[in-house]
């Protein structure tokens, strides 16, 4: 009985060691120490055998659970450790490895060309001012000298939100704003931003498009003050040997007032579809400050003098790179976003 025993015990140390997992060990355990193990049958079956027997048997079968047992309880810390060790393995990372690419996204052309506008007006002592797009007429038209029954009202064409808001079609509202703000101090200032017309669309216009306009009130300013600036300004931005021309107009809130146009980058000044077969792009609007507008934002214009303009951003942005459709801004193909 006892070889019996001895073989039984060499069997399930060895079964025990080979178990690859909790199961496996749980089903051995089960095999060699549960209820219809061979132990338990001859435990069972005691009563058989003599005193003498009996007290070597109960003892061998003794050592025999006491060795399954720790046999079971070392092989459970090995799977253990093996299935952690498994895990690392699995999640182990190869710091060498090339890393995701992730596709960088890229200013749009408009912002560059109003960040590199800003940097010269910087460069000229101008600071820059915001107003809103959501504007009130007040602001809009009456304080730029256009009273509800003024007929320049039809040059802009407005989408109207309420009798007294509207959509800005300029940033000239931005000047009224800051002179009532500047309180009858001199003011040098640049103001982007988004303006909206009920324009109908074509290859240089949109319903949407972006000015910056300038303003500078002080004493003694004059149309030459403004010639200098802009000439400065075109020469910086679009190279020095870019020809500027400077037209006789009229807008309400300007005398005198001029149109700005710049030689067509597409046939150098010949006429083209593009330059509708002129020769020049028309890029902005500028005059001397009307006196009634000083006036009624708190400056006397007896004393103080001042020029303003509004930039069509777009039309510099397509002049700097050549583009020669104005809907490219804002159809985002990628295909053309990505150029810049
Ligand atoms: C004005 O908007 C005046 N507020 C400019 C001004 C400011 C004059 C200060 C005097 C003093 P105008 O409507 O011409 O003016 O527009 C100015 C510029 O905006 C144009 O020269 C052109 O470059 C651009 N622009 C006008 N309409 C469009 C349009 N539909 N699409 C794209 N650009 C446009």
């Amino acid at each position: 009985m006892i070889n019996v025993i001895n073989d039984l015990e060499v069997r399930a140390l060895e079964k025990i060691s080979q178990a690859k997992n909790v199961n496996e060990l749980n089903e051995t355990k089960a095999e060699f120490l549960g209820k219809k193990s061979p132990v338990s049958e001859i435990m069972g079956k005691m009563r058989e055998f003599s005193v003498e027997q009996k007290k070597e048997i109960g003892g061998r079968v003794n050592q025999f659970k006491v060795a399954v047992e720790a046999a079971v309880l070392k092989r459970l810390e090995e799977i253990k450790e093996e299935e952690v060790n498994k895990k690392l393995a699995s999640e182990e990372i190869d710091v060498t490895l090339p890393g995701k690419k992730f596709s960088k996204g890229s200013l749009h052309v408009l912002t560059k060309t109003i960040e590199e506008l800003e940097d010269i007006f910087i460069g000229m002592g101008y600071q820059i001012a915001e107003g809103p797009e959501v504007e009130e007429d007040l602001y809009n038209f009456e304080m730029m000298n256009l009273p509800k029954d003024h007929p320049a009202r039809d040059m802009q064409d407005t989408f109207y939100i309420t009798e007294t808001n509207l959509m800005r079609t300029h940033t000239s509202p931005v000047q009224a704003r800051v002179m009532l703000e500047a309180k009858g101090k001199p003011i040098k200032v640049v103001c982007p931003g988004k303006v909206y017309r009920r324009d109908n669309d074509d290859a240089t216009h949109s319903h949407q498009f972006m000015q910056i306009e300038g303003l500078v009130v002080d004493t003694n300013i004059t149309m030459a003050d403004l010639k200098g600036a802009l000439t400065q300004v075109f020469s910086k931005i679009l190279g020095e040997n870019t020809k500027v021309r400077f037209r006789p107009s009229y807008f309400p809130f300007t005398e005198p007032s001029v149109e700005v146009d710049v030689t067509c980058f597409k046939c150098g000044g010949k006429g083209c579809p593009l330059c509708k077969g002129n020769g020049w792009i028309e890029v902005l609007g500028a005059g001397m400050v009307h006196p009634n507008v000083l006036r009624m934002a708190g400056y006397d214009p007896l004393k103080y003098q001042g020029f303003a303009f509004g930039i069509g951003i777009e039309r510099i942005t397509m002049l700097k790179y050549g583009i020669d459709d104005i809907r490219n801004f804002y159809t985002n193909d990628p295909r053309f976003i990505k150029q810049f």
